[in-house]
């Protein structure tokens, strides 16, 4: 068991990034068992949730000209483009069915139409908040564990932006997998462990 200032997010275990999904990671179902179990060992336990509306501005479908993985320019920055994914109240947005949901906190992001939010914390402009800090503090939680998907977009977001914010993070990559697009995943490792990330 770990203390109680310790935390396990569990990140984005939802059908549109599991096998079958809209957006599927390869063997994103995989680690569902090992997360599960892992839950035992944690008092908080957070799942985040891919949360768009229809329409939302990181799908390709909503930029005409555009396909799936085109890398656009918006007002914060580039912006990878997905197919449409996780649409709130559909499907392809529940939880694996497999995925063991009695967590405390359920986090959603990327509700709003014009910004992505890959990041547990953080909006893809990186200063809108999701609340999850402060939920995390007020609680005394000062360690996280980041498990889940994909590792080389939401879950490196989220472990880079709990860092930022003072949190000690540790990385369980045998309970992620990637998407990995043009040696995004590679980078994402080296990233999480440069920022400070305990990549086990
Ligand atoms: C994710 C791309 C788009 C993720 C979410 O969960 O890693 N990736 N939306
Ligand atoms: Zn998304």
């Amino acid at each position: 068991m770990h203390p109680a200032d310790h935390a396990l997010i569990v990140i984005d275990v939802q059908n549109d990034f599991c096998p079958g999904g809209a957006l599927e990671v390869k063997e994103g179902d995989v680690i569902i068992p090992g997360i599960n179990a892992l839950m035992n060992d944690f008092d908080a336990v957070i799942l985040t949730q891919d949360w768009h509306p229809a329409g939302h501005s990181s799908f390709a479908s909503s930029h005409p000209g555009r396909s799936a993985y085109d890398m656009i320019e918006m007002s914060y920055g580039p912006q990878v483009l997905w197919p449409d994914h996780c649409i709130q109240m559909t499907g392809g947005a529940a939880f694996h069915p497999a995925l063991r949901t009695d967590a405390n906190m359920i986090i959603r992001k990327g509700f709003r139409p014009g910004i992505d939010s890959y990041s547990a914390f953080f909006e893809n402009d990186r200063v809108t908040p999701t609340g999850l800090a402060g939920y995390l503090r007020t609680r005394g939680i000062d360690a996280v564990t980041v498990v889940g998907l994909a590792t080389d977009f939401c879950v490196s977001y989220s472990a880079q932006d709990a860092i930022r914010m003072g949190f000690a993070v540790t990385v369980l990559t045998e309970l992620c997998r990637g998407i990995d697009l043009d040696g995004s995943l590679a980078s994402a490792i080296d990233g999480m462990r440069r920022d400070g990330a305990r990549v086990a």
